[in-house]
């Protein structure tokens, strides 16, 4: 019936529109008056939703805004792990963040990205003096690395683990450079090895800054 009455209300405003002179009797106006309402509470009830949308919105990014390094020693210790050219053209990308997700790591920033020589040469610049350093920068700007900064307790030291060891013949299987590599120089994956090298990597990878984001399933990863 209250249908019926706003189309009713709806064509006397249709007709009284359509430039036809008309008067419109009273229970009409009421229910133009009826139906306003309902529209008005129709707008108010969708921007509700939208509201209730952005405090969703909200609790998801419940964690304070942090430096791009995190805070080592804690939940939102970050590193820098980087998948170098040869991971890129072998096509384990998508297998290494994998791993670190199924472990439970949260990842907070990713990009591609080809290092220019200079670019290489300054990420690997603690090792300029070694003999092979001017094949290391040549084959890290050699195409595109993926670029990921990882959070969560320990995540330095166990990304490292995770990665295995320099050296592909002393990587366990298991490990990344234990499953996928065999020579020293195609090792497939960078780590940060301290606080001090995620920090400097991570603001020189990440100078946009990462993703400051709260994860629902916090509570079964940590205990606290
Ligand atoms: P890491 O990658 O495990 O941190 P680093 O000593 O920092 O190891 O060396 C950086 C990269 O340089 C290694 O991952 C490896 O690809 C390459 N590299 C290290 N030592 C040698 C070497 O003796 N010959 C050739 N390449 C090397
Ligand atoms: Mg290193």
């Amino acid at each position: 019936m209250f249908r019926s009455t706003i189309i009713r209300s709806a064509r006397t405003v249709a007709f009284a529109s359509s430039g036809a002179r008309t008067r419109m009797p009273r229970s009409s106006l009421a229910a133009v008056a009826a139906f306003s309402a309902v529209t008005v509470s129709a707008v108010t009830y969708i921007s509700e939703t939208s509201q209730e949308r952005q405090n969703h919105k909200i609790a998801m990014c419940d964690v304070p805004k942090l430096p791009v390094e995190g805070v080592p020693g804690t939940k939102y210790e970050r590193t820098f792990l980087a998948v170098k050219p040869d991971g890129v053209q072998r096509q384990i990308i998508g297998d290494i963040i994998s791993r670190f997700e199924k472990r439970g790591y949260k990842l907070v920033g990713l990009r591609m990205e080809w290092p220019t020589k200079e670019k290489a040469a300054e990420h690997y610049a603690d090792l300029s003096k070694k003999p092979f350093f001017p094949g290391l920068v040549n084959f890290f700007s050699s195409g595109p690395i993926v670029c990921m900064c990882w959070e969560g307790l320990d995540i330095i030291k166990q990304g490292r683990q995770m990665l295995g060891e320099t050296q592909p013949l002393a990587s366990k299987p298991g490990s990344i450079r234990g499953d996928y590599s065999i020579d020293l120089g195609r090792n497939i994956c960078h780590g940060s090895d301290s606080p001090e090298s995620a920090k400097h990597e991570l603001e020189m990878w990440f100078p946009e800054g990462v993703n400051d984001y709260g994860r629902v399933n916090d509570k079964w990863v940590y205990e606290k």
